[in-house]
């Protein structure tokens, strides 16, 4: 492993912890990073002993969104195909958070801004400390919202607010995201890592199956009717009801004790 990893991962109590690490840029997106990120989610994947993932930044930011100065406009040459960055690097990665059947919590640290923002919010639980920031950068530089923005603000916020954040690139404060409902909740800054990794280790001890199919459940929502959901909450409920966990889960019920869930 690089001594200076892109990303730093750890793996305790089945929280696989990630966090960006390039501080002196903000944590911005370079080729390498991008990879490692998606390297570990792909891990998430497969191993089974990564129950839930909390992803964080190092630093006084979360994620300045991606480098820039990878394409200095300056040193001449043929203009970038943005379109094949995001088809390459953002897209696959925002696909693997979305469809990951285990929880994914976000604790943002400071500055979320770009598509640092963007995959913020692709989290399932998004927590920020009190002073970080949400900006929607892209049209400083002539760019629209990526990495799911333009589709994750206006279903969160409403159309007027999020056009209002995408072209004004005005930066919203974590108590405001907050209030509007584009997080789960606002912190204090000390106490962020401890609650955002007490939230992953609950859910990491949770009945995964059934967290996992929630998930996509409440994903599928936006974009399929009531008859299809129903249909889809049989078909999930039929699975879970015939996990390990919801036999612990009525048993320890029965006995008045707390649940020993294993994920299966
Ligand atoms: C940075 C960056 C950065 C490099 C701070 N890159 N160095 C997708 C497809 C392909 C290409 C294009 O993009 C995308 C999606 C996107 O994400 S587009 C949006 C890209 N991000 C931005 O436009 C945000 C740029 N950054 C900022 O506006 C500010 O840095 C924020 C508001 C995030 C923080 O401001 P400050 O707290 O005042 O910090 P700073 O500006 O002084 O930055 C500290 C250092 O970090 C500084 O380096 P230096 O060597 O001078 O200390 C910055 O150059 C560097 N940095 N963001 N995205």
């Amino acid at each position: 492993m690089s001594e200076n990893p892109t990303v730093v991962s750890d793996c305790n109590d089945g929280v696989l912890s990630l966090t960006l690490n390039r501080p002196d840029k903000l944590n911005a997106f370079n080729e390498e990073m991008h990879l490692a990120l998606r390297a570990q989610i792909e891990r998430a994947y497969d191993d089974v002993s990564v129950r839930s993932v909390l992803l964080t930044g190092s630093g006084r930011a979360f994620c300045a969104g991606q480098d820039l100065g990878d394409r200095d406009p300056r040193k001449g040459g043929e203009r970038p195909d943005l379109g094949h960055t995001l088809e390459t690097y953002y897209n696959p990665t925002l696909r693997l958070i979305r469809a990951l059947e285990k929880p994914v919590v976000c604790a943002v640290n400071g500055v979320a801004a770009g598509a640092g923002a963007n995959i913020a919010l692709a989290c399932d639980i998004v927590l920020a400390g009190r002073s970080a920031k949400f900006i929607q950068a892209f049209s400083k530089i002539g760019l629209i919202p990526d990495a799911g923005g333009s589709w994750s603000l206006p279903r969160i916020i409403g159309e007027p607010r999020a056009k209002a954040l995408a072209l004004l690139a005005e930066p919203l404060m974590a108590d405001q995201a907050a209030d509007w409902g584009l997080i789960w909740k606002s912190v204090e800054d000390d106490v962020l890592v401890a609650e955002a990794t007490e939230i992953a280790k609950r859910l990491a001890a949770g009945p995964t199956v059934g967290l996992g199919m929630t998930k996509r459940l409440i994903q599928a929502a936006s974009t399929q009717d009531l008859d299809s959901q129903l249909d889809m909450e049989r078909d999930c409920q039929r699975i879970a009801g015939r996990t390990d966990d919801y036999a612990e889960g009525v048993t320890a019920f029965l006995e008045k004790r707390p649940a020993q869930f294993k994920g299966k």
